[in-house]
């Protein structure tokens, strides 16, 4: 979006040219369908005359693209914070950056002095339990796993029960992502759901699905692929500072109206911040 001004120069914008800014939209992963509706109304004021100049053109995108950020803000919660442990299930494809998102969110708790348990449900694979297990001494928390190969639901009930007796604030559990065995996947999670709310009826109180920007559009995919199954409530996008093409956040807003609730810039341990759509969409229009 940077080089919109390289797009139309000091001239006033053509048709012609509005159909390139279109296609650079398709290009910065809006998707087709959001940037013929983005570019729709800017049509309908060059016909009218009443589109001059670049700032008028950057100003109509921002306001619209704003409008759709700002739509699926973060609604006041209607969790009953005061229920301890808070318990958030932690969703996506493989390498979308689950553990990753869960350590730099427990360090963010831990800081603001919750007590986090880290339930360690993809046991597909011993190094991720040791990954997680890794995050967990990084940033203070307790982390609950089993054997590599155990059944997910087995982890998840024994770290209810520890996130209870040690009195945690927050629960969050680290699942797998095995998309070809998609159907294994989805049953697996939603028996992990009955093992939680089995335990404590009003949880897991947060489905959060983590997305990986780079992936583009195939990440709307996945997550409609899990909300039909899971029901998700936020989404977390991650590897915002791998991709210039950040028009994927503002499609996925568009299209499945969850609220995303924050970004993962790096893989250290600050680098998950709170989504601020005022912030984003400056951010879209910064001049390469
Ligand atoms: N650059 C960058 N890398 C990330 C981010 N989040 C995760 N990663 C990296 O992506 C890879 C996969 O992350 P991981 O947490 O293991 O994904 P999982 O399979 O979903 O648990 C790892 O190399 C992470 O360090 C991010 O926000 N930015
Ligand atoms: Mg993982």
């Amino acid at each position: 979006m940077g080089q919109i001004g390289r797009l139309f120069g000091a001239n006033a914008p053509s048709a012609a040219d509005l159909e390139v800014l279109e296609e650079a939209l398709i290009a910065a992963d809006f998707g087709p369908t959001l940037a013929q509706q983005l570019v729709a109304p800017l049509h309908q004021r060059l016909s009218r005359h009443d589109l001059s100049n670049l700032d008028q053109v950057e100003a109509a995108l921002k306001h619209d693209i704003l409008a759709i950020l700002s739509s699926v803000a973060p609604p006041p919660s209607s969790i009953d914070r005061q229920t301890r442990p808070q318990v958030f299930l932690f969703l996506g494809i493989n390498g979308s950056g689950k553990t990753t998102t869960i350590g730099k969110f427990a360090h963010r708790l831990t800081s603001e002095g919750g007590r986090v348990v880290l339930a360690a449900a993809d046991t597909f694979r011993a190094a991720a339990i040791e990954q997680l297990g890794l995050w967990g001494r990084r940033v203070g928390a307790d982390v609950i796993c089993h054997q590599a190969g155990a059944d997910p639901s087995a982890v998840v009930f024994d770290a209810v029960q520890a996130a209870r007796s040690r009195g945690a604030s927050h629960l969050l559990i680290d699942t797998a992502g095995r998309l070809h065995t998609k159907r294994n996947l989805m049953e697996e999670l939603k028996k992990i759901q009955r093992v939680v709310s089995r335990q404590m009826p009003d949880a897991p109180h947060e489905r959060i699905m983590v997305l990986d920007a780079t992936s583009g559009l195939n990440a709307l995919v996945q997550a409609r692929t899990f909300h039909e199954a899971v029901g998700l409530t936020s989404l977390i996008l991650t590897k915002l500072d791998g991709t210039a093409k950040g028009g994927v956040v503002v499609a996925i807003a568009e299209q499945l109206k969850l609220p995303i609730t924050f970004v993962g810039l790096g893989e250290g341990v600050d680098d998950l911040q709170p989504f601020v759509p005022e912030t984003f969409t400056d951010a879209l229009f910064v001049r390469s």
